[in-house]
């Protein structure tokens, strides 16, 4: 049964560069802000790519050490690190994001076309993720730029046993230009393609650029949950740059209210993704 909403920001991402997207959080202290008030919005998760001093995106372990110990003292929401990183990062180093300890960490479950760059996720990596977080009790959310992911999420799943948590939870990325197209017709094939996944796997959707506010809508209205932020969005409407991430998790909590499905608190969030810290 659909109950809330559970309401994911991706508040900076690793691809918009912050001499173009001012309002990107790259730093600790904007990254900070942020997380405390999309939380006091409705925000429950927060799904974290950090930048260096320079605001390039990096994969460095005392930054991201730093970054999960200051996230858990300043809010209660679930801090989700990304193990995708930029397309450039090494598996290495995608691998030891997990060393920072966070409460979730993204599991990309396939390769993609990623505008003009390959976003390369290899079976024997996606494997050794997976089973890391298996053994670490880092709970994973299963990305899903593709349809042909959710298959190889099933092959994964069956033979290597459920993830940390005992909950699947999977996140279609939509719209990337390369991956599935952010349409209410692909978000349907694409959970009709949860039946053969453990029955009570939950997903969230966004929909990058202008296919935000219809995947929004459509996931909504399909019983799933929702990703939010700059990470996919940096025009609010037609001529409008985002001004905040705020500005994106506050449509959101709107749309879900309008919805009947008010966001989950952290607490909810916790029980439903199976994050026992
Ligand atoms: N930046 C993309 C190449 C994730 O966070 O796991 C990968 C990405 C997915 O954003
Ligand atoms: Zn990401």
């Amino acid at each position: 049964m659909t109950t809330g909403t559970l309401i994911t920001v991706a508040p900076t991402g690793a691809e918009s560069a912050k001499a173009e997207v001012p309002a990107l959080p790259v730093t600790l202290d904007e990254l900070l802000l942020t997380a405390k008030e999309c939380e006091a919005l409705g925000a429950a998760v927060i799904h974290v790519h950090i930048r260096d001093d320079d605001a390039r995106p990096t994969l460095d372990q005392g930054r991201l050490r730093d970054t999960v110990a200051a996230l858990r003292d300043s809010t209660d929401l679930v801090v989700q690190l990304s193990s995708g990183g930029a397309v450039t990062d090494p598996e290495a180093d995608r691998l030891a994001v997990l060393d920072a300890g966070p409460d979730m960490a993204s599991c990309t479950m396939g390769t993609v076309n990623f505008g003009d760059d390959v976003f390369l996720n290899r079976w024997e990596f996606i494997v050794e993720l997976h089973t890391r977080m298996q053994e670490r009790g880092i709970v994973p959310e299963y990305e899903i730029f593709d349809l042909g992911h959710l298959t190889a999420l099933q092959r994964l799943l069956g033979k290597y046993g459920l993830p940390a948590g005992g909950h699947v939870h999977v996140d279609f990325v939509m719209g990337v230009p390369g991956g599935m197209p952010g349409t209410t017709a692909t978000l349907v094939a694409a959970q009709q393609m949860l039946r053969d996944l453990p029955e009570s796997t939950t997903f969230s959707a966004t929909g990058i650029g202008r296919s935000t506010i219809p995947v929004l809508l459509a996931s909504l209205s399909a019983g799933g949950h929702l990703r939010v932020g700059m990470e996919d969005t940096v025009t609010y409407a037609k001529g409008r740059p985002v001004e905040s991430n705020m500005q994106l998790v506050a449509r959101a909590v709107g749309f879900a209210q309008l919805a009947q499905r008010p966001p989950l608190t952290t607490a909810e969030a916790r029980g439903l993704l199976g994050v026992t810290a």
